[in-house]
């Protein structure tokens, strides 16, 4: 447990700033039941992920990397949002120059009624075409046999895979957002994979006050200007 002293500081800053910048991963899902990636329950663990979540694999075999992705789908389908997640939906309601960026794909910041998201790696409930671009939300995708686009393409999971860019408009965003922040809050993330890892980095250096709140430490942790060890669930009800 965090000393009380070391979150009232956080606390202050963060009800001090004009422009707060909240950058979540997995681990914000974690207490919800969504398996993280490089944890011991881990998802990249049972799959070879690095294989998978890739355009090359899907190329190869579309029929395994859909698999895994409906198996994520099943997995992610009977979950809810966690305090975490509600927390960042109220203080988003209170206004104030609130930027909410997300690693995640699983859709639980919405659920939990957050408006403004920038999902800088897609989301697993979304379907887009190669070949006419069309992107769908779709929450009951049949997956009994590969999904095609009226237009005749193969469709794919709208994830940004390793290797592949990250929404143009989107990565501008978040990058506006972590110039212009005076705090930023960086919970639930590994900070391994790039440029969302980077992120912290480039607030801190154009002068935002940086705040992990994480079980573990991290690359982060020691670069940042506050890490509180513990669960999102209750530090992010006590810090907001
Ligand atoms: C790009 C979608 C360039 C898939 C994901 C070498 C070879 C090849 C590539 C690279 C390379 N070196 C660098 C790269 C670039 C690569 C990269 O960073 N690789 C890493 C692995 C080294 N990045 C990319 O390829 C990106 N694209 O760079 O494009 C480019 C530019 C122009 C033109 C063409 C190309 C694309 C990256 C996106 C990859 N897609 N996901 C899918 O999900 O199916 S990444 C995947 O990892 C997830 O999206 C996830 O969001 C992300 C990060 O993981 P975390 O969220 O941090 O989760 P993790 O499990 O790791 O950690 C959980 C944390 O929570 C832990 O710290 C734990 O302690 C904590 N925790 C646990 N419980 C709790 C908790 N915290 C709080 N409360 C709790 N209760
Ligand atoms: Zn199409």
């Amino acid at each position: 447990m965090e000393d009380a002293k070391r979150i009232a500081g956080a606390r202050e800053r963060i009800f001090a700033s004009a422009k707060l910048l909240v950058l979540t991963g997995a681990g914000i899902s974690a207490e919800s039941g969504v398996p993280t990636f490089r944890g011991s329950g881990g998802l990249w663990k049972n799959f070879r992920a690095e294989d998978l979540a890739t355009p090359e694999a899907f190329e190869r075999d579309p029929a395994l990397v859909w698999e895994w992705y409906g198996w994520r789908r099943e997995v992610l389908g009977g979950l809810s949002p966690n305090p975490a997640h509600f927390a960042l939906a109220d203080m988003e309601r209170r206004g104030r120059g609130f930027t909410l960026v997300t690693q995640n794909v699983d859709g639980l910041h919405a659920l939990a009624g957050s408006v403004n998201i920038l999902e800088l790696h897609g989301n697993i409930w979304r379907t887009r075409c190669p070949g006419c671009g069309v992107v769908a939300l779709e929450r009951e995708l049949d997956l009994s046999s590969l999904p095609y686009c009226g237009c005749g393409a193969l469709l794919r999971p709208d994830i940004v895979w390793f290797g592949e860019a990250l929404p143009e408009d989107i990565l501008r965003g978040a990058l506006m957002a972590l110039d212009s922040a005076d705090v930023m809050l960086v919970v639930g993330t590994s900070a391994v994979v790039e440029p969302a890892a980077s992120m912290a980095l480039r607030a801190r250096a154009s002068g935002a006050y940086v705040i992990e709140v994480n079980p573990e430490e991290t690359p982060l942790t020691g670069a940042v200007d506050l890490s509180i060890r513990g669960m999102a669930g209750e530090l992010l009800s006590r810090l907001l």
